[in-house]
């Protein structure tokens, strides 16, 4: 690490007026890739196009002396291996997962970090067993709060030395559709998703998803781990801690329309009638609207928006509108609404580049 990069535990680095993705960003951007926005014409994300992040390693997990143990705040302790959790109850979910960090590289100041524009985001076929029956089986102690989950994999962050590990709130974590999953899109969890296991807690940023889990501990008092107390925190001023980073806000997205130029992604279209089209998520509560608009936002029209699919609530939603695109520079802008509000057309920053819900805005080019 250069000098400059270093940093106190606790305090992201800002990137200074003007500076460009350095090196270090750019291996995290190859490293994590994202999901083509293109690919938000499925409505499951098919595989290998869903967006992937990884603090540390992919780790080395063999499959077959893997098991799972569950402890801490518990009356009996578990250890289950892969097959006895696969005798268990299965469900499949589609969910979406979105990274905290989408839309991070478009803030400004940049704080430094995994550089997402907006593509941090899949949704995806998950099978897998409901946490709450073993967290029973176990048998809570009175005094339970969190459920701590830890990953197989491990690592240095703003120099402290960990393995990643969550803290979720016992109620969460006693949600009938919070699932350990062993299985993507029908088939077995590929290495970069979390295989064998992995924790997944609909509605909530990427982070709390815990990949290569190895064990679940139940605790009397609230978890203190790095990634809830000092990572994942909408900190805004220099020592605030923050609130902590839990659901995912409203965001609608566009599958860019027409063509793009293969270096600046700038976008052309013949002119005539247009459908646009893309999704929109919440994990707040459900999206209410999707508006468009085609001039920069100065005005709006409300989209088509698909119904809830009461089997996929957790999935994310089309929407569609009809532009008649005349020629000239356009700059297309999408936003949706839940019941807690608007995505915003102003920035709301914070230090570590969190749950930038900024709407997006798409400049293009209608040819004549
Ligand atoms: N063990 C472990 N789990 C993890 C992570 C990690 O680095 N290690 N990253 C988290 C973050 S920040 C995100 S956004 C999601 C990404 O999941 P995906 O790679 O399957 O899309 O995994 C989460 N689970
Ligand atoms: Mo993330």
């Amino acid at each position: 690490m250069t000098a400059p990069e270093r940093t106190h535990r606790g305090r992201a680095r800002i990137a200074g007026p003007g500076e460009g993705i350095g090196l270090h960003e750019l291996a995290l951007a190859t490293r994590n890739h994202g999901m083509p926005l293109e690919a938000l014409r499925y409505d499951v994300t098919p595989p290998g196009l869903h967006y992937v992040l990884t603090h540390y390693d992919i780790p080395a997990v063999d499959p077959d002396n893997w098991s799972l143990e569950v402890g801490g705040a518990v009356g009996r302790p578990l250890r289950l291996d892969l097959d006895d959790l696969r005798r268990r109850p299965a469900v499949t979910a589609r969910v979406l997962l979105e990274c905290a960090g989408n839309g991070r590289a478009r803030l400004e100041p940049r704080p430094a970090g995994q550089p997402w524009l907006l593509e941090a985001v899949g949704t995806a076929e998950w099978t897998g067993t409901p946490l709450a029956p073993l967290l029973e089986e176990a048998g809570l102690s009175p005094g339970a709060v969190d459920v701590a989950f830890t990953g197989a994999d491990h690592g240095v962050e703003r120099g402290v030395e960990q393995d990643y590990a969550r803290g979720l709130p016992l109620a969460e974590a006693l949600r009938p559709d919070v699932l350990l999953v062993w299985a993507m899109n029908g088939a077995p969890l590929p290495p970069q998703h979390g295989a064998p296991l992995r924790l997944l807690v609909p509605g909530w940023y990427g982070m709390a998803h815990v990949k290569w889990l190895t064990r679940v501990e139940v605790l009397d008092h609230l978890f203190d781990g790095f990634q809830n107390t000092v990572a994942y925190r909408m900190r805004t001023g220099g020592a605030d801690d923050g609130a902590p980073v839990t659901r995912i806000a409203p965001r609608a997205l566009l599958a860019p329309p027409g063509w793009p130029d293969s270096m600046t992604r700038e976008r052309f279209l013949r002119p005539g009638p247009v459908t646009l089209t893309g999704r929109a998520w919440s994990g707040r509560a459900p999206v209410t609207g999707v508006e468009v608009s085609t001039d920069g936002g100065a005005t709006w029209t409300v989209a088509d928006l698909a119904p809830t699919d009461p089997a996929h609530p957790h999935a994310w939603r089309a929407w569609r509108c009809t532009w008649d695109a005349r020629r000239g520079d356009h700059e297309l802008v999408v936003r949706a609404t839940d019941a807690e509000g608007a995505q915003p057309t102003e920035q709301r920053w914070n230090r570590q580049g969190m749950a930038n819900d900024l709407v997006q805005r798409v400049p293009v080019t209608v040819l004549g």
